[in-house]
């Protein structure tokens, strides 16, 4: 899982811990504020203005990701302030989407044991959520193209049933990762790129874990050829080895705050973190010179495929999916209806715990199990992995035929 999807580089990487090292020797804090800034986050600023799509070309630092989705949430409320709009503050997001964990990430987020933990409140007032294309679980009768072109289709219903004049922007993950690795239908996302046009609302891609080659470009967003207004990220920007997320404001965007809006009081007496700062540089800079991004793409990626696809053929497997170095299969009782295990999430745990048993680290959500290796993985280690994964899901039916689960 690449510790928690962030690892990218792998664990070891010299270069890092010496760029961090040098940087706390030379000076380990500075702030942000009172436009002050420091040569890494200068840096940093530069590489991710060449290495994010062309409409990027200014970013805000912050600690981890729910921050840069909650920075958002007040840039895009701004943006539209500033443009005299200030009653078009509604966010469009999806159910089982994963933002983050502050009361914004959260709110933006579609978990609903999450909303409920809010307390009598709620979500944020102003964010609303849709159905995920999660056709596996609740395409029912569709096909995955027609299911991928209904689920975004909510969006526009959604935004005629708020009023279009009241919807301020719509925030999607490429790949829902935490959610269960849900890989949308091809329909999908070009259909949502029409809507958000039709209506000039904001686009965001949170690439917090599809960012920096997971899916063998560098953003999501170029996998799936939309063209988002802001971008957010965090995790494998500093390959996890010391905590920093950003958000990648667009030109439209920019312009509008910078010409109208003089200044923006926010920012976090983290942002931007010379150590943290001095990381990604490195990380980053590690990335091109292996061409970490176009290996996935060109190498490791069709590699994992072709071996992950094979699992659709093992019995307690309903469907085996995957796009770049992202990779899930679903455990069923019966392999010819896209029925699920009743309850939920029991056999998906013991084959979890089964894989740990077997040197296999594997996320499970309910009796979805996935995987988000290093992208520096080798075919060995791909071949390793594919094998402790049939071993696991072969000891795990045991199990189930024993336990009456099938
Ligand atoms: N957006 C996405 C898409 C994420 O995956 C965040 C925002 C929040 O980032 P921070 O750095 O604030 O955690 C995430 C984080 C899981 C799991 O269960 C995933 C995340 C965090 C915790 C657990 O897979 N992703």
């Amino acid at each position: 899982m690449s510790g928690l999807w962030c690892v990218a580089l792998g664990y070891g990487r010299k270069e890092l811990i010496d760029a961090a090292h040098r940087q706390m020797t030379e000076l380990p804090y500075y702030n942000s504020f009172f436009q002050s800034s420091t040569p890494p986050a200068i840096e940093l600023a530069r590489i991710l203005a060449e290495v994010t799509p062309p409409q990027f070309n200014q970013v805000f630092y912050t600690g981890s990701g729910s921050e840069a989705n909650d920075t958002m949430l007040r840039l895009v409320r701004r943006y539209w302030q500033l443009l005299e709009q200030p009653h078009r503050n509604v966010i469009v997001s999806r159910w089982n989407g994963y933002h983050g964990s502050t009361v914004a990430g959260a709110s933006l987020g579609g978990m609903k044991p999450m909303h409920e933990q809010l307390g009598p409140d709620g979500v944020l007032p102003g964010i609303v959520h849709i159905n995920q294309p999660y056709w596996f679980g609740e395409g029912g009768d569709m096909t995955p193209a027609e299911f991928g072109l209904a689920r975004a289709r909510e969006l526009e219903q959604k935004i005629e049933e708020i009023g279009p004049e009241r919807v301020a922007a719509f925030i999607g993950e490429p790949v829902q990762g935490a959610g269960g690795l849900v890989i949308p239908p091809d329909t999908y996302w070009p259909e949502i790129q029409r809507i958000v046009d039709k209506y000039g609302i904001l686009f965001v891609s949170d690439e917090v874990i599809c960012g920096f080659g997971r899916t063998g470009q560098w953003f999501g967003c170029e996998h799936y050829g939309t063209r988002p207004d802001f971008l957010t990220m965090a995790k494998a920007l500093s390959s996890g080895y010391l905590p920093i997320g950003g958000l990648m404001v667009s030109d439209r965007v920019s312009r509008v705050l910078v010409e109208k809006g003089g200044e923006f009081f926010h920012g976090f007496t983290y942002s931007g973190h010379p150590a943290a700062c001095a990381v990604a540089v490195a990380n980053l800079e590690i990335f091109r010179r292996e061409h970490i991004v176009e290996r996935v793409r060109t190498d490791l990626a069709p590699y994992l495929a072709t071996r992950w696809r094979d699992l659709a053929a093992h019995p307690l497997v309903g469907e085996a999916r995957c796009v770049g170095l992202l990779a899930a299969i679903e455990l069923v009782p019966d392999k010819s209806s896209r029925r699920f295990f009743e309850p939920r999430g029991e056999v998906g745990m013991k084959m979890r715990e089964t894989c740990t048993r077997n040197g296999l680290v594997m996320r499970a959500t309910r009796d979805t199990l996935f995987i988000a290796p290093p992208l520096v993985i080798s075919h060995a280690e791909i071949d390793e992995l594919l094998s402790k994964v049939v071993r696991s899901l072969d000891e795990t039916t045991v199990w189930a035929r024993a336990e009456g689960w099938l």
